[in-house]
């Protein structure tokens, strides 16, 4: 049956090459996963639509091949201020050179998906950029630009899912199957993209780390360096319902520089208790070794960051991200695999489009994690096809972490137990912790893990790498900056301040914010010191210690001759870190209060000033979720 298999597959091969099968080619640009899965969604599509699939990374793909392509759909989310995401960065600078031809394009139809959150200034601003910039070069929109919001309350889907059935509805009218190809159903399984080849027995343990350090390169993404954890303390009080940590990871012989304003880039793992859980429900031997191959069908190379052979349990723990909250496709596949009836049914349901809302309210808004919902359909879950485990879960996406010590900082001074060190990463860490309607309550995967380290109990390595920040810091030694970080939105600003004050740059103002005095002050001693040594300014407000709440904003408005006088007559840097909530509208508005009451402007001249300040670099601002 095999050879007659083959001959079929290959006689369907020619028949098609000679139809002449239309292919897609599918660019994605994704910073946190999302804009990947939605493409590998289109893929899927695709695939079922019996085209012909490519997909890349925009940044694994050759740009200069773009000008011979004729079918190609746009994934592409919009990060920080505006900015592409890491792996479309080459492709962005290359794709607005000056010298690309306007026509150079002509034959190329396209559409472009963004994803986006509205509640960022610069909604989906890749998105739409690129698709203005593809225009002029002279290619053809299949379909005006898709742009999904994660403030939607039903999520990206109620902008995706509309969006691609008018892109199918074009591609196909223009790139219709040849006669006589028909599109697989709904139901149809695809192949899985990797097969598993489980080995009987492995004869000696191998190394936990997937790939040999690279001599030569910086650390990355796929070549992170074990940093080893020197230590991890609780900075706030005991008492304090909000555990921050201060942890601090040693990158001797990394070859890692950084500077102030730079990111250090941490991929989390999964908690034993969730690996031994998932590997129950799936009936997998967590100590079982495979290798992977790819299938034909396969749009992807097997995962460079797996090893091979890899444990069962490598995979689980580092790997697949059982603890996210899972996407549609998840569902999609899952119910291709239910034969139990009722759990066919809900999980039919919770992948139609009638069932979203539904979805929505199980999944999304408790936020239940992959791992809880394969425990609530046992027995699909028990049928599960590992060969599918890859496709059915999405791989753990690093995090970012503001860097918050410098490696200019001068070791001879003594100041308390957190005194920064060459050779070191510090960062500050919030543990996510959060009520839900769900009894248990939720964690943040990377906080949680990375508060869970102990140095003390033997040594620990975090797998790490830097990244260029979003907060550039003045070289002029007289150029006074005011920085703006409550909470752990103070990070990048010890960065800045200690590397400034080895640098002997002493204009430093700080305008730190918290709960309490006593509870949540952290970095008091060091602040202090450097306040008495004449090296900085700080101005606090602690939001609970009085009956009114006093935050960050009230002090930048007190201070408004200082500030103005800084801005306006000494070209002060004005900075913003922390949580996107209202804070960076707030210390904004402020901020313009300052110019209307000590420059004498209207609302509308403070606004432009501030557009225009935020254009020359002397308005930054990094914020999070
Ligand atoms: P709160 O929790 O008492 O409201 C660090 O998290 C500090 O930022 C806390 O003191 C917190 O105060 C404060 N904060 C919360 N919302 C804020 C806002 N909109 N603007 C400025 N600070 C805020």
């Amino acid at each position: 049956t095999d050879i007659i298999l083959i001959q079929e597959n290959l006689l369907q091969a020619v028949l098609w090459d000679r139809m002449s099968i239309p292919t897609l080619l599918v660019l994605y640009g994704s910073q946190t996963g999302t804009a990947q899965d939605t493409a590998e969604r289109v893929g899927r599509q695709a695939q079922r639509r019996r085209m012909g699939v490519r997909m890349h990374a925009l940044d694994t793909y050759n740009v200069a091949n773009l000008i011979s392509e004729s079918l190609v759909v746009f994934v592409c989310s919009t990060t920080g201020q505006g900015d592409p995401p890491d792996n479309m960065k080459n492709f962005w600078r290359f794709l607005f050179r000056k010298s690309l031809p306007a026509g150079s394009l002509c034959r190329l139809d396209y559409a472009v998906l963004g994803l986006g959150d509205s509640s960022y200034a610069k909604f989906n601003f890749v998105a739409k950029k690129l698709h203005k910039r593809l225009q002029q070069l002279g290619a053809s929109a299949l379909l005006p630009v898709g742009l999904a919001d994660d403030q939607h309350e039903l999520g990206p889907d109620a902008v995706i899912d509309p969006w691609l059935v008018l892109f199918w509805q074009k591609t196909l009218s223009l790139y219709p199957l040849p006669a006589g190809v028909s599109p697989l159903g709904d139901q149809d399984p695809l192949p899985p993209r990797y097969v598993f080849h489980f080995l009987d027995e492995i004869t000696e343990k191998l190394a936990e780390q997937p790939l040999p350090p690279d001599d030569h390169a910086l650390p990355s993404s796929t070549h992170p360096f074990p940093a080893r954890v020197v230590s991890n303390q609780r900075v706030t009080d005991p008492s304090h319902f909000q555990d921050v940590r201060h942890i601090e990871f040693d990158i001797t012989g990394s070859k890692i520089q950084y500077s102030a304003g730079d990111v250090v880039m941490i991929r989390p793992c999964n908690s034993p208790e969730d690996v031994e859980h998932f590997c129950q429900l799936l009936r997998l031997d967590p100590d079982r070794y495979f290798t992977l191959t790819p299938t034909d069908g396969s749009t992807a190379p097997v995962p460079v960051r797996l090893p091979q052979p890899c444990a069962v349990r490598y995979l689980v723990e580092r790997y697949l991200d059982v603890a996210a909250v899972p996407r549609r496709s998840f569902f999609e596949l899952l119910a291709s695999f239910a034969t139990d009836e009722m759990e066919r049914g809900k999980l039919a349901e919770l992948s139609s489009p009638q069932g979203q809302d539904e979805l929505h309210s199980y999944c999304n808004r408790p936020r239940r994690m992959a791992l809880e919902v394969l425990a609530d359909f046992p027995h699909t879950t028990a049928e599960l096809n590992v060969n599918y485990l890859l496709d059915l879960i999405p791989e753990i996406q690093p995090r970012s972490f503001s860097i918050a010590s410098s490696l200019l900082v001068d070791p001879s001074v003594k100041t308390n137990v957190l005194q920064a060190h060459h050779n070191r990463i510090q960062i500050l860490v919030a543990v996510v912790k959060y009520k839900t309607r769900l009894h248990k309550a939720r964690k943040g995967l990377c906080s949680s893990w990375l508060a869970s380290l102990d140095p003390s109990q033997g040594e620990v390595c975090v797998p790490l790498w830097v990244k260029k920040g979003g907060l550039k810091f003045p070289q002029d030694p007289h150029t006074p900056v005011i920085m703006v970080g409550p909470g752990t939105g103070v990070a990048p600003f010890r960065a800045a301040i200690q590397e400034r004050i080895a640098q002997g740059k002493t204009a430093n103002l700080l305008f730190f914010g918290c709960r309490s005095e006593t509870k949540d002050f952290y970095c008091r001693t060091e602040w202090e010191e450097k306040v008495q040594a004449g090296h900085m300014t700080l101005f606090t407000a602690f939001s609970r210690d009085q009956e009114d709440k006093i935050y960050v904003q009230h002090r930048v408005k007190e201070q408004a001759k200082l500030l103005w006088d800084m801005i306006a007559n000494r070209n002060a840097v004005f900075y913003i870190a922390g949580n996107a909530n209202q804070m960076p509208a707030a210390v904004c508005d402020a901020l313009k209060e300052v110019f209307k009451q000590e420059g004498g402007m209207t609302e509308s001249q403070a606004q432009e000033m501030l557009n225009s300040m935020e254009k020359t670099g002397l308005f930054q601002s990094e914020t999070w979720s």
